[in-house]
């Protein structure tokens, strides 16, 4: 034990020889909910097993703070399961790759990739706003008609992401587009559900549904990630200049990296795209004098890293926007504030534009209780001390898991008020002007050395499309339909069942046009 004092363990679900826990988990689908009550019976810190894997649940934000901020670098691992295994090629990817020199490396590329290309400039703002405008055009075709807004928020998300990645969009109805929604749905449905895989390793010899399903999936996206690396592989001699050469022996190395990185990729204008640059930062890396030892980004590794930002670049963003538009459709007058606001500070002679954010707090805030009620990675991702460490009064041996369950830290009755009301005034002030939590248990995008890679990017997302489409149509369920359900689907993101609505183009909008 770390601490040197003698630290009891968290007290533990009873558990069998070979299956754990699991009978205290079987048959609850929904397993952050499971998770949430038996804090009941167990307190807010208690430990399961899972097969043979001992796992600690954080339900707590003193105990989550602990974990992920005070704690963080002898929480950063993740396991290895059978079916992440697969989604990352033995985790050769950021998400779910253990702490090491290389995921370290991985993360500060994209970090850098991602805040020079994107966020907060001008060019990812009207990308956004051109694929709004496209979406717009598309809810105004569909007038009045009921409607499956799921592809259609899906195609504008992914056109951005594309557009960050590959530097490419899809049309409607664009067949790899179809392909696209099709492989991730399914392994949406398949990846890191604590499947009976993931707990025994050994039952893969026998058939498994699941498996097979995300096989087939995983087959097809790297088929179309392969096929985006292939159009982009450098030709020769780009990228080869001798940036750095003399630059080695006196700055660290992974600062020269970055270096190279800042210089030729992005500063060179000749990276469109986040897989130009890293591409180009891979060949610059060989074209040292001195390779890196331990250092070395494989093919795999950057397929992997792309197919992170690409997936969780689609699936998270889309399913907020998703939530949020079933939010809209049951509480018409958030909806009517939310426009009333707008009206009031934008007008409808003009686009909504990002720098708008500080003008509509009530739309700021709709966005931070949309994250707050239904989190979309309502158990993060899983975490593993690398350390004996501690949690609280309890220890914590090395190679534990820890799960932290979200949907218990933005649902705790002695930090929100009404947890389960929707209610975005509670992140607002007095005066109805600012935006802050009222309560510090409050992690969407998680925090510390594993926070969120996209949080920039998505709340850019989240606040353009949906200032473009409230600004222009209301949102209403069909009349002969009734209030789709707001019970989510628990998976590797927390998924919103299937509705319909009605986009009706405002009367104010009519009228200003
Ligand atoms: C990790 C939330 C959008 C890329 C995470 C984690 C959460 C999260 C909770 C796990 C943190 C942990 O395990 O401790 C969200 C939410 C989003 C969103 C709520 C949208 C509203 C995005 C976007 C991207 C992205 C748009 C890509 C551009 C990543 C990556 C990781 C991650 C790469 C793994 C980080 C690591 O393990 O080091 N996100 N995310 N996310 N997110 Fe997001
Ligand atoms: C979504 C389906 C894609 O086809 C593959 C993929 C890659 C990265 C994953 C993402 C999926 C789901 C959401 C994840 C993301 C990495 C970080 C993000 C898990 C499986 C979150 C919310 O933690």
């Amino acid at each position: 034990i770390a601490t040197g004092t003698s630290l009891g363990r968290p007290r533990s679900l009873p558990a069998l020889p070979l299956v754990g826990s699991l009978l205290q988990l079987a048959g609850h689908p929904q397993l952050h909910l499971r998770l949430w009550r038996l804090q009941g019976h167990y307190g807010s810190l208690y430990a399961l097993w899972m097969g043979s894997h001992y796992v600690v649940v954080v339900n707590s934000y003193r105990h989550a703070r602990e974990v992920l901020l005070k704690k963080g670098k002898d929480f950063a691992g993740r396991p290895r399961t059978v079916t992440t295994d697969l989604l990352s090629r033995g985790g050769k990817d950021i998400a779910f790759a253990s702490y090491g020199p290389l995921w370290k490396f991985q993360r500060k590329l994209v970090h850098t990739a991602l805040s020079m290309f994107g966020e907060g400039s001008l060019a990812l703002e009207r990308i956004i706003c051109r694929e709004a405008a496209s979406l717009c055009e598309t809810l105004s075709a569909a007038q009045d008609m009921a409607l499956d807004m799921a592809p259609e928020l899906t195609r504008a998300v992914t056109n951005v992401v594309c557009s960050l990645c590959f530097n490419s969009s899809y049309r409607r109805g664009d067949p790899e587009f179809e392909a696209m929604l099709e492989y991730s749905q399914g392994i949406v449905d398949t990846v890191a559900k604590e499947s009976l895989v993931d707990i025994f390793p050994w039952l893969q010899i026998f058939p498994n549904k699941d498996l097979a399903l995300l096989k087939k999936c995983l087959q097809v996206r790297d088929q179309l990630l392969q096929q985006k690396f292939t159009e982009h592989k450098v030709p020769a001699g780009l990228g080869q200049g001798d940036a750095g050469a003399g630059v080695v022996g006196t700055v660290p190395r992974t600062a020269w990296l970055m270096h190279v990185l800042w210089q030729e990729a992005f500063c060179g204008d000749t990276a469109k795209d986040l897989m130009d640059a890293l591409l180009q930062v891979r060949l610059s890396a060989e074209n040292s004098s001195l390779p890196e030892p331990g250092l070395e980004l494989t093919d795999d590794h950057l397929l992997m890293t792309v197919g992170d930002i690409f997936g969780a670049g689609v699936e998270t963003t889309t399913t907020v926007l998703k939530w949020a538009v079933l939010y809209l459709l049951h509480y018409p007058e958030i909806q009517r504030k939310i426009q009333e606001e707008m009206d009031h500070k934008i007008g409808l002679v003009r686009h909504p534009h990002l720098s708008d954010r500080p003008l509509l707090p009530y739309l700021e805030a709709t966005i931070s209780e949309v994250l707050r009620i239904r989190p979309v990675s309502p158990l993060l991702i899983p975490h593993v001390s690398l350390t004996d460490t501690s949690i609280g009064e309890y220890s914590i041996p090395k190679g534990a898991r820890v799960i932290i369950n979200l949907w218990s830290v933005h649902h705790d009755e002695k930090e929100w008020d009404k947890p389960e009301e929707f209610n975005p005034g509670r992140f607002l002030d007095e005066r109805g002007q600012h935006i802050h939590s009222p309560s510090p248990s409050y992690l969407p995008f998680g925090a510390g050395i594993r926070v969120c890679l996209g949080k920039v990017l998505a709340k850019m997302e989240l606040f353009l499309f949906l200032a473009w489409v409230l600004q222009r149509f209301t949102l209403e369920c069909p009349e002969d339909q009734p209030l789709p359900s707001l019970e989510g689907k628990f998976g590797v993101v927390l998924q919103v069942q299937k509705f319909q609505v009605k986009a009706r183009l405002r009367e104010a909008w009519r009228a200003a046009s």
